[in-house]
């Protein structure tokens, strides 16, 4: 396969303005006929031969202003159809053939628990017509669907129906017409036996608008939790960004089988159930927020991707980090804010940093790819909405929406590049954003080595800041950054933040620097105390920040920043140097010693009487296996468990009576509600029963047992669950295992929590237990939330178990990566990730992991597979 430059970027030779569609639904052989209003893109010459992308379609008739065409008039090939003339503007009608349910790979038309789906995004619509499938062809669509009356009662595509009615032979159709211009990709029809729950919006300009969620019928008691969600984000987008809904129909439909999150097509959002269904007995705490997370943003796409969407998919960033930046907002607003931040910065860090490190990082607007499917990355989202967060502390709140409301009016119906929204901003606020760019075309995580003294005798606080970006596959010198750094000096004595002079202006107590230079000093006068710097504070810039903290130093900002986040921040900093010793200390076999100031740190926590219940459930959570192997410059995941469970331990055998006593005073009797103020309660309550199971406290291993079979919710129950599948306790958690099982063996999304609940357990005998459960009725390798809840997890949340010695974790998913290249090439491309990160590892462990990617080029590889697996081994 070759690559796609942007580089070589041109205006389609042809646009076509309006499409007419008519599926004839069949599960082996549905019909689609196309009629496609053409012209010559006034930018482009004439005579060039029509080119329209295409794949896995049986062509059956084919026409040009009615006239059909000739054979040698017209050629078909693997990737598409070329007809060699054809006139300045006519009418193309096509016919064509297609088999939904052969389509394991779900881009394009395909069956899902007996429903007809579709996935476009980013280039599925070739697989459901002739056409040029990019997005910065716009078109206005007329769908009508015709399917069989008993087993496809609903029939849904875009925008509004217009016209319904019985067809001979138990057949039926409706036709939807969607007056807003779209590319192929916004495309969308689903056709089954559902059920809707119905709403209504009344708009800020006064209009109605119809609120559908389509579901199985089974699943009509899990959609109010979606709906409600929804609501609060179409008034949160009025209010935030002036953007009102534009059709009189909005629909959510619930699939079983879907490849990602969510799709944001016009006026018909298709979800993956996990991502929109919820109920207090099956969904937890974080999958209440995860849907309300993902309804908003994929209605946020309405306007940030569908109304303005981008030129060509290197441009993916501008309407996804967009989207990204719009719902963490959104759901800092709903939620607890600082929480909400510092669980997507902990995210980030941790698998984003991965991502940037190892052999698949890309610049944030990639400038070649082989399969855009590999680029729906952490990278294009969430550094992207990083990028866009900073642009909006850069300019200001007042300026970047303004930008905003410039760069909507302005583009409103065309395909646009990420200079169109950066230039909007430069607009609204006078801002020069030259440097500023640098950020989507460099990838890399960038690093700053800062430096701070305090001289008493001047009261001067001298801050010098360098920077540096490590190379990149592709990028081997870097430039330096315009990053901005938000900081503030908290004095010693006072434990207060103090206020800011630097080259004679004066800035309050909390401020943004800009680092523009590879080095730069910062000399702050009149600072009337020693301070200890809180740099980088709310994660101001997504870059890695080195300063020389003593751990007394931590310690205090983690009880004096005024800094949210960096109080949160300092608390891990200061456990990670913890964990560092006795990391040290498990590889050369000496006696672990715990830290007493981490004891102390967490005695002091459990004691404040702190009314930010959610925050401080997060300061008592210790960082990730995942995020202390990224900060070790080899991983040993041994080392790693071993340091993690010691402190853990330790903690828990030093503050046990803290641990109960929070556990007791935060239980809830109240019905279940997913309200922030009852979250927060069940987290702290929860993560003080971890500790009191790290030490397999009796009275801790009670209230687990309780905790399960109260059956309150299932936050609860889960957690209880966990805890006691990770205990040594076999003889409480096999019984506990089995009931839930058997309890939820008719629930597939409960179903996944319990294959993910077994497939995290440390102990070594776990392997076997994947081996077993994918041969579980229940699992299915055709179904990607099947394989992301056993094998995903597996080996992205068992390190100790994947990176086993003797390569069998490797085995494992080479050989799921192996058949699923020929199911599901986008799936089996995500799975192989874990191997990508080999030089990460020990020699031996890198030679298996290693072989194991050789294996799996050894085979006929999909161009996504290929081209993952070739970056790895490069
Ligand atoms: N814009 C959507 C992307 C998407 C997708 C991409 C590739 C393959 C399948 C897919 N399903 C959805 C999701 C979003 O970011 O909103
Ligand atoms: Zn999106």
């Amino acid at each position: 396969p070759q690559p796609i430059y942007l580089s070589d970027y041109r205006p389609p030779a042809y646009r076509v303005t309006r499409t007419e569609l008519t599926f004839d639904l069949d599960p082996n052989a549905t019909r689609v006929k196309a009629r496609l209003h053409v012209e010559r893109h006034p930018e482009r010459e004439a005579g060039v031969p029509l080119e329209l992308d295409g794949e896995q379609l049986a062509l059956k008739a084919i026409a040009i202003d009615g006239q059909p065409l000739a054979p040698d008039e017209y050629q078909v090939g693997e990737a598409g159809l070329v007809v060699h003339r054809v006139p300045e503007a006519f009418l193309l009608d096509t016919e064509v053939e297609i088999a939904p349910d052969g389509n394991t790979a779900l881009s394009g038309l395909y069956r899902s628990s007996g429903m007809f789906c579709t996935q476009c995004e980013a280039e599925g619509f070739r697989r459901i017509t002739f056409y040029p499938d990019r997005p910065d062809v716009m078109a206005t669509f007329s769908t009508t669907v015709i399917g069989r009356t008993a087993q496809e009662p609903v029939l849904l595509s875009n925008g509004n129906p217009v016209e319904r009615g019985e067809l001979p032979g138990g057949r039926h159709f409706v036709t939807w017409e969607d007056p807003h211009p779209k590319p192929s990709y916004l495309f969308a029809l689903v056709a089954g036996d559902l059920r809707k729950v119905e709403d209504t919006f009344t708009t800020v300009g006064g209009r109605d608008v119809t609120l559908q969620i389509w579901v199985e019928e089974e699943n009509l008691d899990k959609t109010n939790h979606a709906m409600a969600s929804l609501k609060r984000a179409m008034r949160w987008d009025e209010e935030a960004y002036g953007r009102e809904y534009d059709l009189d129909l909005f629909m959510i439909v619930a699939v079983n089988d879907f490849n990602m999150g969510a799709m944001e097509n016009k006026g018909l959002n298709i979800f993956n159930s996990a991502a929109v269904l919820t109920h207090p007995h099956t969904a937890t705490d974080a999958a209440f927020q995860r849907v309300e997370g993902i309804v908003a943003h994929e209605y946020f796409h309405n306007w940030s991707g569908n109304r303005v969407t981008c030129r060509d998919w290197f441009q993916l960033s501008l309407k996804e980090g967009f989207t990204v930046f719009r719902d963490q907002c959104f759901s800092a607003e709903t939620n607890s804010a600082p929480v909400k931040r510092i669980e997507d910065v902990s995210f980030f860090r941790t698998a984003q940093f991965a991502e940037d490190a190892g052999p698949t990082a890309h610049p944030v607007r990639p400038d070649h790819y082989i399969e855009i499917g590999n680029f729906y990355t952490l990278t294009i989202y969430e550094k992207g909405a990083e990028i866009v967060r900073m642009l909006s502390n850069l300019v200001g709140k007042e300026a970047f929406r303004r930008g905003s409301d410039l760069y909507f009016a302005r583009f409103d119906g065309q395909a646009v590049t990420i200079e169109d929204f950066v230039g909007c901003m430069a607009e609204a606020s006078g801002q020069d954003l030259t440097q500023f760019m640098l950020w989507y075309s460099q990838a890399g995580t960038p690093e700053i080595d800062a430096h701070g003294e305090y001289d008493y005798a001047n009261a001067e606080y001298r801050l010098i800041l360098r920077q540096r970006t490590p190379a990149t596959p592709g990028q081997p010198d870097k430039q330096a950054l315009h990053i901005p750094v938000r900081l503030g000096l908290v004095g010693t004595k006072s434990g207060r933040d103090l206020p800011l002079t630097l080259d004679g202006e004066t800035l309050g107590t909390d401020a943004v620097i800009h680092l523009r230079e590879e080095e730069q000093e910062f000399l702050f006068t009149d600072v009337s105390e020693a301070p200890v710097p809180s740099l980088l504070r709310g994660f101001s810039a997504p870059v890695k920040l080195h300063f020389p903290y003593a751990r007394e130093d931590l310690a205090f900002l983690q009880a004096n920043d005024s800094d949210g986040f960096n109080r949160w921040d300092a608390g891990q900093r200061l456990a990670l140097l913890a964990l560092d010793d006795l990391i040290a200390a498990h590889r050369n076999g000496v006696e672990k010693v715990m830290d007493q100031r981490v004891v102390e740190a967490f005695r002091a926590l459990l004691a404040a009487e702190t009314d930010d219940k959610a925050v401080l459930a997060q300061m008592l959570t210790l960082p990730s296996e995942a995020y202390i192997a990224e900060q070790q410059p080899l991983v040993d995941v041994d080392a790693i468990h071993a340091a993690r469970t010691f402190v853990k331990q330790s903690l828990a055998l030093a503050l046990r009576d803290d641990f109960l006593r929070v556990y007791e005073a935060h239980r809830i009797d109240a019905p279940y509600a997913p309200e922030p103020e009852q979250i927060a309660a069940r987290s702290l309550k929860n993560v003080a029963l971890s500790y009191l199971m790290a030490i397999e406290d009796e009275a801790g291993l009670e209230f687990a047992r309780e905790q399960f079979e109260a059956d309150h919710n299932m936050t609860d129950v889960r957690h209880a669950l966990t805890l006691l599948v990770h205990s040594s306790r076999g003889d409480i958690a096999a019984p506990a295992l089995k009931a839930f099982g058997e309890t939820w063996a008719h629930d597939p999304l409960v179903m996944d929590q319990w294959f993910a609940i077994q497939v995290t357990r440390p102990q070594s005998d776990v392997l076997d237990r994947v081996t077993f459960l994918m041969e579980h009725p229940a699992f299915s390798l055709k179904n990607p939330n099947k394989v992301r809840a056993l094998i995903g997890t597996f080996a992205n949340q068992n390190p100790v178990n994947f990176h086993r010695a003797d390569g069998a974790g490797y085995r494992l998913l080479a050989d799921t990566v192996i058949e699923l290249n020929r199911l599901n090439p986008e799936i089996a491309a995500r799975l192989v990730t874990p191997l990508t990160r080999w030089a990460r590892f020990d020699e031996t462990r890198q030679a298996l992991m290693k072989g194991e990617l050789e294996r799996i080029r050894a085979e006929e590889l999909s161009p996504n597979v290929y081209e993952v697996v070739e970056k790895a081994l490069a």
